[in-house]
């Protein structure tokens, strides 16, 4: 009697572990998504709806952005929303989305995310600072990205809604 328990037991913790691993996997991430490819934290004069990042969708089918949310970090962190209506990005399409109001800081570095509508965070980027004031942002290099390197960035001249190089 004993050892049928021990055995039942032990199969049960397998089952929970093998529970617990299922649900953890990241799975829930796809593997090529939208992603952020450029990002202006600090325009030339005033930031007031000027600050911007631009979207690039990098996978073979359409993406709808509505229900997106992007990381904010000024006064405080927090998410809004890209598009509250149907705005579908094309496969290879860019899409320039321009914060409304103040929106970033410039001198601490903060953590970009994009937050697809299921609330599951897609790309987390590295923190980023712009304390230039000019026409320079942070940008993907090569443009969307290098599969190898894909935390690859440089700051330079600004390619709003163009290729990064
Ligand atoms: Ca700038
Ligand atoms: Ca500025
Ligand atoms: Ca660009």
């Amino acid at each position: 009697m004993i050892r049928r328990s021990v055995v039942l037991i032990s199969a049960l913790m397998l089952l929970f572990v093998g529970m617990a691993g299922w649900c953890q996997t990241e799975s829930d991430v796809p593997e090529i998504h939208l992603i952020i490819n450029e990002i202006e934290i600090n325009p030339l004069g005033l930031d007031t709806d000027h600050e911007w990042v631009e979207l690039l969708n990098p996978t073979d089918v359409a993406i709808d952005l509505n229900g997106w949310q992007i990381s904010y970090s000024y006064p405080e962190s927090g998410y809004i929303l890209l598009s509250e209506t149907p705005l579908i990005i094309s496969p290879g399409g860019r899409y320039i989305f321009v914060y409304p109001g103040l929106r970033l800081r410039n001198g601490d570095a903060h953590v970009f995310r994009l937050m697809n509508p299921e609330g599951i965070v897609v790309e987390e980027t590295a923190p980023f600072k712009d304390e230039a004031n000019d026409d320079s942002t942070w940008q993907r290099f090569p443009d969307g990205g290098d599969p190898l390197f894909l935390d690859l960035w440089i700051f330079q001249k600004n390619s709003r809604n163009k290729s990064n190089s």
